[in-house]
């Protein structure tokens, strides 16, 4: 134990310069995609020379604009990176070998970059080109900062959000089936401001039905990181807090899922487009009419229940470089994703409200026949929001 402080190579100015790199890579809010958010500070002499954050997919990384602020002061600096550099030719030229060329004597990186064209490979680079290499630093904040994206890479699937706005005893609706409006404004809007930073809506037919939702992301102001529980509200709250001129929020539209086993999606339903998965037992006449109103059908495989195989949609997603995904009901979806290990987090909305017997539950499925096997939250982080209390976290199952 007495030995563990001299192994660790990080100084307290490390973890201030690595904290700004942070939150500029959360400035980005996740219009990145399918990229990573990435920061990078560049410090001389005590003196930060150079700052970049990767903003979207084809524009420079983080390192590329660093250097290209820092110019000749990048010499014998060091650079601060929430991600391993990369030492792939992608739409843009290998950062380690950037960072070589302009002299830098040091990289800190918060983590190694998972992804197979990297993974270690950055880091090698460096060293080989005698730049010392220290990893590790906020690891954990550099975790949460790219939450869905990490999952992403690490298992070729889309981050699965669940959405949850129920009354205290966890339900949605009233016995007589009256469920506008159980959350309140506040967390209402809140959730726009999630479906603006998800790549995927994804819903049940049972709430298309009932709700006949439009799934748009009406956003008027960019907000908090919506995947970044954990983070210190200095990180969470960057992207509300960028300044406009400096990152332009551009409203991005979610794409739209309906999982329809059998088609009966009706055609003037208005979240068109949309995709609806559905499986060979549909229609074929019903598939045409979807495709005349704006779907694209995607026919897949029924899992064990004859039913729509959500592993085999979200695989499908994670193809077409979906990372992240907003499930928001209704509770058989819900339940039928965690019922297969499927959620990977959490949100729910509570309202102070008690609905009582007769009113739907927010998840169904087969849930669980012991406490020993039950999905739950690795850990709750918890807040206030209006009148309600937001619940949200990562979800482990047993
Ligand atoms: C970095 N700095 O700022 C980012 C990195 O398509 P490309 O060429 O932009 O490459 C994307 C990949 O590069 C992405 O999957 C991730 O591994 C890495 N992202 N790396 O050194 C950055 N955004
Ligand atoms: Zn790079």
């Amino acid at each position: 134990r007495a030995g563990t402080p001299a192994r660790n190579p990080f100084t307290p100015e490390d973890r201030r310069y690595m904290y700004e790199a942070l939150a500029l890579a959360a400035r980005a809010g996740y219009r990145t995609h399918p990229n990573p958010q990435v920061g990078c500070v560049l410090v001389q002499g005590g003196e930060v020379v150079g700052r970049g954050y990767h903003r979207r997919r084809g524009e420079p990384h983080a390192e590329a604009l660093a250097l290209r602020e820092a110019g000749p002061r990048a010499r014998g600096a060091t650079a601060y990176v929430t991600l391993e550099p990369c030492a792939h030719h992608g739409l843009t030229p290998p950062c380690a070998d950037a960072l070589v060329a302009a002299g830098v004597a040091r990289v800190v990186a918060a983590m190694e970059d998972p992804d197979p064209r990297v993974r270690g490979r950055g880091f090698a680079r460096l060293r080989q080109a005698g730049v010392r290499v220290d990893v590790g630093l906020l690891a954990e904040h550099a975790e949460r900062l790219n939450r869905p994206w990490l999952h992403y890479k690490r298992t070729g699937r889309p981050y699965v959000l669940v959405k949850v706005a129920t009354s205290l005893d966890g339900r949605i609706a009233t016995r007589t089936g009256e469920s506008r409006w159980i959350s309140s404004e506040a967390a209402r809007q809140e959730v726009h401001q999630v479906r603006d930073q998800s790549d995927a809506i994804l819903i049940g037919l049972g709430t298309l039905l009932a709700d006949d939702p439009r799934l748009t992301a009406r956003a008027v102001r960019p907000g908090p990181l919506a995947f970044g529980w954990g983070l210190p509200r200095r990180l969470r709250n960057a992207p509300a807090d960028a300044a406009p001129e400096d990152d332009p929020w551009q409203p991005r539209q979610p794409l739209r899922i309906v999982v329809d086993s059998h088609a009966r999606t009706p055609s003037w339903a208005r979240l068109f487009p949309a995709i609806v998965a559905v499986t060979p037992a549909a229609p074929a006449d019903r598939i045409r009419e979807l495709e005349a109103a704006g779907a694209e059908m995607l026919v897949l495989p029924p899992g064990p229940d004859g039913r729509v195989d959500l592993e085999a949609l979200l695989a499908e997603l994670g193809r077409r470089e979906v990372v992240s995904v907003l499930a928001e009901g209704g509770g058989q979806l819900l339940g039928a994703l965690l019922d297969r290990h499927l959620a990977d987090g959490a949100r729910l909305y509570l309202s102070p409200l008690f609905l009582g017997g007769g009113g739907a539950a927010a998840v169904g499925g087969e849930g669980a026949a012991h406490l020993a096997e039950v999905p739950r939250l690795a850990r709750p982080y918890t807040r206030r929001l209006g009148r309600d209390l937001v619940v949200e976290g990562d979800i482990v199952y047993p």
